[in-house]
Order: structure tokens, then sequence, then C-alpha cells
């Protein structure tokens, strides 16, 4: 490695800066080779910390000049930046530096996109553009004073001033640097205007390159709508006069919530119904309300350091989750969330890269902005939440921002407001931040007089660095049912602490049959057998929408198991209970459509590996072609009503209604397709009524090893499309047979639209290749080898995308020897160069401990 040992960073170390930063005048002299950054910076020594030491973060900077108060400073260099010899008193600093953005193809700092300047300062970028004490807890006013022939010249907060070639920004509010931004050239805006409760008048902005604005509506109403919910439901109002939104093609995440100007990738803001499918509107409709909740947390209250980064992207998380149940369907919604948080979330726990939603060490913080943080800190708040009630949840986020507004927090100023606010103590649920792992919960039963009791067990398994594991609070909603399938107890939060503990209910008159973790109420595993007949009444008669969908996804699970170790015929009891719930035209499409949704051949991989058992990629995805086509066959007639009742004639509408429905019929479409030679599907992609639909009977043809004249006249179509070219090649990559997936990648990175140093294209290709099951893992390890390849030579390039890209093997140690010692092999090849990113030598590093 480039760097023998680079530097851990602990939670343990944290101390306060030595020098706070009063304001901040910041000048860009922009040039593509040569930007010049004039900056003017009021220093005062920090009360708090009996540390003078001088220290201002660097990378990459030609120093033009630097003074102190006006006097030449000598610059002494230090590890990431500078010290020199300053007062100890209140002084100025001013600097002169010089970047390349054009140069800057890892896309933090001051980059270009297509032309347009843009910055990604979180989580360290600041301090590419300018030297700085790049830390969250320095928080200041900025003004900024933009320089360059180019149209449009934006930064934070308010307008100030502006000429021909030049414009002036004021952001009042004090902000760490990773909120900084700046955005400026050839781009057209979509406007509008939000009357905040108070009166103030707020001016919207959506900017796109020329040619976009056509697609930025949908996105207007999501942000109108995600502004009036957080002033109804947490009391919130925007504090600028402008909101601005820049949409770029270049970014290494989804969007950012930089102070008054949003940036985001151009693929969560742009939407058409021709090119964007209803997946894309709930996404885009998600991220634009997240990066706007973030202006009251994350910016109004930010992180004291980057171990408490859940603390503005769990409780962010939590509430565009709420917003999205509020426009949406709340039963849809959580499920959809649950199954993310069992898919990824476990994946990780699971694996070398588990870390508690607090971590307590990292040497690239880029590489903690995982779904443990987010998701995981998300169901934390969740669980708190149902653990304290509604209206008591409400008093500490009341307090929470009265007490925090302007501060740099922490998560025991989080939980501290819970325990004012409620008086309970919350000692033993922090672990939740601390702990990483699933919990396991079993689960046995008593029945005896009329009183039944349900007697858990808890238990996490080790972790990197955590072998043992102390009880969590686990709350467990639960209902029980009547063998009539009536609710006899509706459900009661039984709220566990210990490892062992049991739970009685009195004066039944039959042994009930119970419905476990209802709403998903607490993010674990929930280890109990239960006879297929018991779950196909659970799917028949529960109340709970997650528990329902649950059963018919254990039901999905056990077949999918069975016939990947070759067994025959699925239980009777899930065919029949789908084929039943699918004709219940009383229940909503969106959630009937959730039930046909089969866990995917990743999801039966770890379930085989959780009970043992080594899987065989082969045989999951030939186990799985088996189901389908006998759900195919035995529930033709509700799979054809289904997808009938799954029409939306008229004009594209991608709200959940008719989005819904179309999810409905695309399922159906989907397994029908493994039984008619793909008709329906051909008809489909030929009637060609919006993206959702088209997309759906490609994929659905491509799986069953058809459509590819369909796939051909689809990218000559829309090959001038970016947004839409990178669903082509992420589907097919991603739906290519397996024995000839990698052989596709290739002639995809062949391709001359192949612009692999753009993120979206790169992980369309990669994780299309990544998620074919069967296809990456072929046995001979060119799957491997395609990756491993790629992300080596991306990492110079872009080292954050190279290293998010690697946790694809991150579940090496699940398959066969053959299989893990391939593995490993593109692991050390990652690893084991001169010049590997410390982003990426972290993740290889903690994959192959
Ligand atoms: N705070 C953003 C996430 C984000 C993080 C890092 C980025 O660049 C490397 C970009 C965005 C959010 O939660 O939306
Ligand atoms: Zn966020």
């Amino acid at each position: 490695m480039k760097d023998a040992a680079p530097r851990t960073i602990r939670l343990a170390d944290y101390a306060p800066p030595a020098w706070l930063v009063a304001d901040v005048a910041l000048t860009f002299r922009l040039d593509p080779q040569a930007t010049r950054v004039l900056s003017t910076i009021r220093f005062r020594p920090n009360p708090d910390s009996t540390d003078r030491t001088f220290f201002l973060h660097g990378e990459g900077l030609k120093t033009i000049s630097a003074t102190i108060d006006g006097r030449p400073a000598t610059l002494r260099e230090a590890e990431g930046g500078i010290t020199c010899d300053v007062p100890d008193a209140p002084f100025t600093w001013e600097a002169e530096v010089e970047i390349a953005p054009a140069e800057n193809t890892a896309l933090e700092g001051l980059y270009m996109s297509n032309g347009i300047y843009c910055t990604q300062c979180e989580a360290e970028g600041f301090r590419r553009i300018t030297w700085y004490p790049d830390r969250p807890d320095v928080m200041a006013p900025f003004r900024v004073r933009v320089e360059g022939d180019l149209p449009v010249l934006l930064s934070n907060g308010n307008p100030e001033a502006s000429g021909p070639g030049w414009a002036e920004w004021d952001d009042p509010w004090r902000k760490p640097a990773y909120l900084f931004a700046l955005v400026a050239g050839d781009l057209v805006a979509v406007r509008d205007r939000f009357t905040t409760l108070s009166g103030r008048e707020v001016d919207l902005g959506i900017w796109v390159r020329p040619g976009d604005q056509g697609r930025c509506a949908f996105a207007m109403e999501a942000l109108k709508a995600s502004m009036r919910w957080d002033e109804e439901v947490y009391g919130r109002e925007y504090d600028l006069g402008v909101f601005n939104i820049v949409a770029v093609d270049d970014f290494n995440a989804g969007a950012m919530e930089n102070k008054g100007l949003n940036v985001f990738n151009s693929a969560l803001v742009l939407a058409s119904p021709e090119t964007a499918t209803d997946g894309t509107y709930e996404r885009i409709e998600a991220v634009i309300a997240h990066e706007y909740f973030h202006n009251w947390t994350g910016n109004r209250i930010t992180c004291r350091d980057w171990f408490q980064l859940c603390l503005k992207e769990g409780l962010t998380v939590f509430r565009d989750q709420q917003f999205t149940s509020a426009m949406r369907s709340e039963a849809v919604k959580r499920i959809e969330d649950a199954q993310t948080i069992r898919r990824h979330q476990f994946k990780e726990d699971q694996g070398p890269l588990a870390h508690p939603v607090r971590p307590e060490s990292f040497v690239e913080i880029n590489n903690f902005y995982t779904i443990t943080v987010y998701e995981k800190g998300a169901e934390v708040i969740g669980m708190l939440r149902r653990l304290v009630g509604a209206a008591a949840y409400k008093r500490a986020l009341d307090l929470y921002f009265d007490r925090h507004d302007g501060d740099a927090a922490t998560i025991e100023d989080w939980l501290q407001v819970f325990e004012d606010a409620t008086g309970r103590d919350l000692s033993q649920f922090k672990r939740w931040y601390s702990q990483a792992g699933t919990p396991r919960l079993s689960v046995e039963e008593a029945w005896e007089d009329g009183t039944y009791t349900l007697i858990f067990t808890q238990e996490t398994p080790p972790t990197p660095g955590q072998p043992d594991k102390a009880p969590q609070v686990l709350p467990i909603a639960v209902g029980l049912l009547n063998p009539n399938g009536d609710e006899v107890v509706p459900t009661k939060v039984l709220e566990m602490t210990e490892a062992r503990q049991s739970f009685a209910f009195e004066g039944l008159s039959a042994r009930p049959i119970p419905s476990i973790l209802r709403d998903f109420s607490a993010p674990v595993v929930l280890q109990r057998e239960v006879p297929s007949a018991e779950r196909a009444f659970l799917l028949a008669h529960d109340t709970d929408p997650f528990n329902r969908w649950d059963a018919a996804q254990a039901l999905a699970r056990a077949a999918l198991m069975d016939a990947a170790g070759g067994a025959g015929d699925p239980a009777p009891d899930w065919i029949e209970g789908l084929g039943r719930a699918l004709a219940d035209t009383g229940l909503d499409p969106a959630f009937r459509a959730l039930l046909l949704d089969l866990p995917g051949d990743e999801d039966i991989a770890i379930a085989l590996a959780e009970r043992g058992d080594v899987p065989d990629p082969d045989a999951i995805h030939s186990g799985r072609a088996r189901i389908r086509r006998i759900l195919a066959e035995r529930l033709s007639p509700q799979l054809e009503a289904a997808y009938h009742e799954g029409a939306t004639p008229g004009p594209y509408d991608p709200s959940a209604g008719p989005a819904g429905q179309r999810a409905l019929r695309n399922r159906a479409l989907w397994i029908l397709t493994a039984a008619d030679g793909g008709a329906r599907a051909r008809a489909q992609v030929a009637a060609d009524e919006n993206m959702t639909n088209v997309l759906a009977g490609l994929s659905a043809l491509l799986s069953i090893g058809a459509g590819e004249a369909e796939a051909a006249a689809f990218h000559d179509r829309w090959k001038d499309e970016r947004l839409v070219l990178d669903s082509w090649f992420a589907l097919v990559a991603g739906q290519a047979p397996p024995e000839s997936a990698v052989e596709t990648a290739r002639s995809l990175a062949d391709h001359p639209a192949f612009a692999w140093k753009t993120p979206n294209r790169f992980r369309a290709l990669m994780r299309g290749l990544a998620g074919n099951h069967a296809g990456f893992h072929r046995a001979d390890g060119a799957g491997y080898d395609f990756l491993a390849d790629w992300i080596v030579r991306l990492d110079p390039v872009n080292p954050s995308v190279a290293a998010r890209t690697s946790t694809v093997f991150s579940s090496w140690k699940r398959y066969d020897a053959g299989r893990q010692e391939r593995m490993r092999a593109a692991l050390h090849r990652m690893l084991d160069r001169d010049d590997v990113s410390r982003d990426l030598g972290e993740m290889a590093q903690r994959m192959l401990e």
C-alpha cells in the first residue's frame, strides 16, 4: 500500500477544536485548470480548549500566498494540512490558493461535470478547495463571491449582488465547511415560490442543463410538499429567501444537502413519463424530501464529528420515510423499508464490514456512508418512537430543536432530550448505537388454563471487534388471533430487555395463533419454526400488513430454498394462499404486488448460509426458474386477472395508486412470462405506454433468454438519453443468462457509451453484473476478475466509488472453497498495489480480515 499504515481515527480521541471561526469570506476566480480561491477567515481561540495549536486541513492546494493579520505566514507541513505560528488572540487569516477543477476526477471538492463547475464537500471535500479547519464542529457564516464568464453563478444562502461575470452570496446561518457549495455554468432554472407558515416568501429554483427543464415538474412538487409537511408535522420552517437545487450528471452519491443549494445526481431530479419509471418517481420524491429535511436535521443541528453521522442521517431517513408514508401507502412503505433492511443491512451485519450505527473508528469516513448508519439508524429512531409513543416523541423532538439549534451535537445529546422529555433511562437502549450485528430473536410458547405465554430469547452473533454482546431493548409488537381468524388481542408492544424473558396473555378461551414482530417493530431476525399451514393462516387473516406479507415471504423463501436443494414441489399452502390473496381485489394492488415479489437469488444464498449450508448459485438460479414456472402454471387465472387489473389506460400518472396497479401488473407479467414464451411481455414492450411498463416487459423477456431484438431497439431509441441508457446497461448485464453474463458485461464495457468515469454509468454496469447472482459468481471466477479489474482501474480516478463498488466482495465467506479462493484473490489484487487509495485499501483490508 501507498501508505503503509493509514491512520485510524477514533471517537475516543475526540478533542474540541483549538480555534473557532467567526466568519469566512471567499472569492472564486473560476478557471478549469487554474481556479483561484481567496479566503479571509477570522479566527478566535476556543474558550473550551486549552490547546492553541493552529492547524488547517488542505489537500492538493497550490498556495499562492498566506498571511496572518496582513503579515506573511510561514507554513509548516503537517499530516493532512499545515500549521503555523499564530498570535494568542483573535486574528485574520488570508490566503490565495490555486486548484484545477477540470482535473478533479474524484468528484470531491470543486470539480466539473459537463462544463459545469460544482462542489461536493461532505465529508472532507472542502479541504481540496482551500486551507480550512475542515471538521463539522467548526461552524461559521460564509460570504462568497464567484467570478467567471458564465451565465449562472450560485452559492449558499441569499443572493446579495451580481453583475456580468460575478455574483455575491451571503449565508447568515453558521455552518460547517462540508455544507459549502458552489455551482456555475450554463444552466437554466425552473422556478416556483413557497410561502412559509409565518409568511416568508421563498424563491425556489431547480437548475438543470438547457433542454432538461421539462423534466423538473415532479421534483418541484415534491419540494413544496416536503416544505409543507415539515412545517405541519415537525413545526420546521425554511429559513432563507431562496432554495436552489442543481442537477449534475457526475456525482458520487444521490444528493447533497448544502445549505440553500442542494446538489443532486441528475438521476434523482429529472423525470418524464417517457424516460422515468414509477420507482424513479418514488425515489425522487423521497430524496428531494430527504435533502430538504436536512435543513433542520443536519444543517441547523449538525454533527460534532463524523462518528455522529447517524445523528443527522438516521433521523433524516426516518423523517423521509414518514413523509413517503404520508404521501403514499403507510403499509407498503413499511414493507419496502423492512425489505431493504433485511436484504441489505442484515447482509452488511453478517459480513466482515459489520459496524455499529455509531462506529468507533475509521480510516476513511467516505466508507461509512452505509446502510447501517442510514437505514438501521432510522430503525433505531423508529424503535425509540414506538417505545415512548408519538406524543412523547414529538415533545422530545421539540426539545431537541430548541436546545440544540446552532449546535454540532452528539448521540448523547439526542438521547438526553428523550430522557428529559420522558423520564426514561435510555442507557440500555443506547446499545443500539454501539453494538453491531443483528439480534436473533427466538420464541417458545406455552399454553395452560387460558394463559398463553411467549418466551423470547435474544442473542446477537459476534461481529468484527465485538465478540460478546449484551441484551438490547427490543420493542416486540405482538397480536393474537383466534383459530377462526378473528383477532383476540390487538397489537401490543412488549418491551424486552433481558436475554430471556416471558410475556403472558391471560383469559383466553382458545390457544391463539401469535403474530409476532408486527410492523417489523425491531430490526431483528425472528427465528421461529412455523408450519406452513400457520404461515398460510397468517397470510389469510393477519390484520397487520407487514406480517401478512412476511408470511408469504417466508413461504416463498422456504420454497426457493427447497428448490435450490433440488426439491420438487412447493407447499400447496403457499400457492393456494398466494392465489387467494392475489384475487382479493379488496387488497391494495401495491400490497399484492409485494406478495408476488419473490426473494432474490442472493436472499436465498444468505438464507442458506444462515442455516449452515453452502449456497450453490447455479442451483439457486435454476430452482428459482422452476418455482417461477410452477407459479405461472398453477396461478395462471389469478395472475392473468392481476395483469389486466393493473392496466392503467390514459395519461401516465406517477402517483401511488396507478403506480401500485402497474407494480401488480408487472409482477404478474414477470411470473407469467416463464410460461408464455414472452408473448405478453413482447406485446407490452411494443405497446410502449410508459417507461415503467416497457422496462418491466424488457426485463421479463431478457430473464427468459429472449428479447435481444427488443433490447437492441430500446438502445437505439434511447442512446442519447443518458439516464435511460444507464438503465439499459444495468438491465442487459443484470438479466443476462448466468453462463454468458460476464461476456455480456465485457462487451458492454467496450460499448462506446461506457463512460466509466461517470459514476452512474460505472455503477449501472458493475452493479448490474454483481446483481446477476449466478453470473457474477460463475465458478471459474470470471465475474470476480471482471469486477476487480474495473475497480482497480477506477481506484486512482475515483477512490470513493471504487471502494463502494468493492463491497460486492464482502460475501466471500459464504461460498464454497473454490469461490472463496477466487474472491479472496480478487480482493488481494485490489489491495496489494502500491497506489491503492485509502478508501479502497480500508475496505479490502476489512473484507479480508
Ligand atoms: N449527506 C448526503 C450524502 C452524501 C454523502 C457524501 C457525498 O459525497 C461523497 C454525497 C452525499 C445525504 O445523506 O444525502
Ligand atoms: Zn442524508
